[in-house]
Formats: structure tokens, C-alpha cells, sequence
């Protein structure tokens, strides 16, 4: 991939003191590049999605403008994506910070060198699948590798059907046309932009209008700053020059994943059955990605007599044979019954 050194993070590379983590407003120097805002409500030509929240920036503006993306689909029919519900919650950092960085991540990956003496955490939250400030990423870099993983990677994980992938400005892969038709779909975007026009990468935004004006076309976004609702609006033009566009990520969700499919294959089987149990009686906030199909936060007979339920949906597998279904589930089913019975004698 040609994108080791397109990497998005705060504006300021020698944040190395993870005390300063919850205040990120102290930590970063955004550049001083003259600014317009304007209520899209007042202008004619503007097309603006509604409902996209904006939020503090959060252990890196990656999962940070990744996060605004997925609030935006919780708040428009998607409300698994996030714990936080409704707009009224939806729209604040704190309601949804965990998903956007789990606690286990920011343990592990904020000090730099990563701290040796922690355990790789579970993917729990956009910042996982994102590998912010992973390895040999100074904290809050993402990449843009995994701009596209992280949306995905996530939305699977809380139980729904998407796509993602990212483009190139330069290339003339992502243009304009491109932008516009995104929003008219109703679907944001993240951008990975240039903002001190260096010409090198140094920030992900959420992408959410357009509008185009006697001196040019412009995209609206957030700055990833603060959560306040303020639209940015920058001029949508390539790398070189303040805010300029280098790489747009698409993404879009269609559907819930079918009941019982926790890896988001498309079929639900043994695969999945295994994942089930391999959460078996979880309770530390599990997810759909963890087998817990009724989102009820255990993972037990219920989500088992789910998926048993759905065994087989999907379409025909051909490329390889399908495994037992009744052996498997069987077998899942009375280590369920087992497993439960066991914990209700000990209780
Ligand atoms: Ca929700
Ligand atoms: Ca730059
Ligand atoms: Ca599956
Ligand atoms: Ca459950």
C-alpha cells in the first residue's frame, strides 16, 4: 500500500505526555488559516447533512472524525453503532468517547514506547480497528491504511453490513463529483487533509456538504476540535494548499447483519458459532461482534437459541464445505445449557 507516510494526527508532534490526554485543546497548535463560517441554513446553494455531530478531539482526530461519521448513522436508524441514543446524547463526547477510544487502548498505546506491561486489548472501539497510536505512531497518528478498517471494522463489530474504502485526490481517483454525490446519497465522508498545505497529510476530517461559489467549490467539515456545532468550510482542492483534500474515505451501511452472523460474513455458522463461544457468559460490555445478538449486554443461551435460530442463512457457500450444522450447534447449545445450569447452581 502507498500509505505509510499518509497519516493523519493533531497538528503537533511531540505530545508525549499522556496526562495531557483529556485535554487536547492544550496539546495541539491548529494552524492559523483565515476561516469562513456560515449557517448552511442561509445559503442557497449549500447542500448540508443535518444530524452529524461534532466532537472534542479524542486520543486523535482519526477516530475522533471517524467517530462523527458513526454518531451520524447511530442518529439516523443505525442505534447500535453507539450505546448513546438520540440526538440528545448522540451529540456529546462524552456519551460515546469509550467507542471512539476505548480505555484499554489509551492504556496500552498513549505512552510512548506503547507500555510493554499491558496486553494487547480487544477491538472494542473505532481506535482499535484505526491502530491509533499504535506501534511506532507517536499518539493520535492514525494512518490512512486503515481509514477504511476502522469504519468498517467497527460497524461489523456492533452488528451492521457496510462498505468502506478510500480514494486519492491526486490520482483523480476522488473528485468533486465524487463528494457530491456521497451527500446527495445521504452519506458523509471523512477526508484526509493537508492542513498547513505543506503538502504532506497531517489530518482526518468528517465531510458532511458541499457548495459551490463564484471563487470555487467547498466541502463542509469539522475541525475535530471541540463539539461545537460550527461548519468548516474549506476549499475543496488537493494537497499543497491550506486544507487541501489528499484522500477521501467512503464509507457506507445498508443493513443489519442477518441474527446470529457475529464476524459479519454474510452466512452464519460455525464461525460464528465459535465466536459465541468464545464469549461465553462475557458481561464486560460485550458487543453483537462478541455474539451478543439481542444487545442485552451478556452473551448467553438467548443469543445461542439466536443464532441456532438463523443457522445456515446466507448465501450458498461453495468454495468450501459447510461444516455439520447440527454437530456444531449442537455441541455450542449443550455447552450453553451446561455453562448455565453450572452458574445458576453456583448463584
Ligand atoms: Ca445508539
Ligand atoms: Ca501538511
Ligand atoms: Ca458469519
Ligand atoms: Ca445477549
Amino acid at each position: 500500500m502507498r500509505c505509510c507516510a499518509t497519516l493523519g494526527c493533531v497538528l503537533f508532534l511531540s505530545i508525549s505526555n499522556p496526562a495531557l490526554a483529556d485535554e487536547p485543546m492544550s496539546t495541539q497548535s491548529g494552524p492559523c488559516v483565515a476561516e469562513t463560517y456560515f449557517e448552511p441554513e442561509s445559503s442557497s446553494g449549500a447542500v448540508v447533512l443535518s444530524g452529524v455531530p461534532a466532537y472534542d478531539w479524542y486520543h486523535g482526530c482519526g477516530p475522533t472524525a471517524a467517530g462523527s461519521i458513526i454518531g451520524y448513522y447511530d442518529y439516523h436508524g443505525f442505534d447500535d453503532l453507539f450505546d448513546a441514543s438520540g440526538w440528545a446524547q448522540v451529540k456529546y463526547t462524552r456519551y460515546v468517547r469509550d467507542q471512539i477510544s476505548s480505555p484499554a487502548h489509551n492504556a496500552k498505546y498513549d505512552p510512548k514506547p506503547d507500555d510493554p506491561n499491558l496486553p494487547v486489548p480487544p477491538n472494542t472501539s473505532i481506535a482499535c480497528w484505526f491502530r491509533t497510536s499504535v506501534g511506532g505512531l507517536d499518539y493520535g497518528w492514525s494512518s490512512l491504511t486503515y481509514s477504511d478498517d476502522a469504519l468498517e471494522g467497527y460497524a461489523t463489530y456492533r452488528g451492521y453490513e457496510c462498505n468502506s474504502w478510500w480514494e486519492s485526490y491526486s490520482s483523480g481517483s476522488f473528485t468533486w463529483n465524487d463528494l457530491k454525490a456521497e451527500i446527495a446519497a445521504g452519506r458523509p465522508m471523512m477526508f484526509l487533509v493537508d492542513t498547513n498545505g505543506d503538502g504532506s497529510t497531517d489530518h482526518f476530517v468528517p465531510v458532511f456538504g458541499y457548495e459551490s461559489r463564484v471563487d470555487g467549490n467547498f466541502y463542509a467539515c469539522y475541525d475535530t476540535w471541540s463539539e461545537n456545532e460550527s461548519v468548516r468550510w474549506e476549499k475543496f482542492q488537493g494537497g499543497g494548499n491550506p486544507w487541501g483534500v489528499m484522500y477521501g474515505t467512503f464509507f457506507s451501511i445498508t443493513d443489519h447483519l442477518a441474527p446470529g452472523d457475529a464476524n459479519g460474513d454474510g452466512h452464519v455458522n460455525a464461525s460464528d458459532a465459535s465466536v459465541l463461544a468464545k464469549h461465553w457468559l462475557m458481561t464486560d460490555q460485550p458487543a453483537w461482534g462478541n455474539g451478543d445478538f439481542n444487545n442485552d449486554g451478556q452473551v448467553n443461551d438467548l443469543d445461542a437459541s439466536i443464532l441456532a435460530a438463523h443457522w445456515g442463512t446466507g448465501p450458498a457457500e461453495t468454495s468450501s464445505p459447510v461444516p455439520e450444522p447440527s454437530m456444531g450447534i449442537l455441541m455450542l447449545l449443550a455447552t450453553a445449557t451446561l455453562s448455565l445450569k453450572r452458574l445458576r447452581k453456583a448463584s
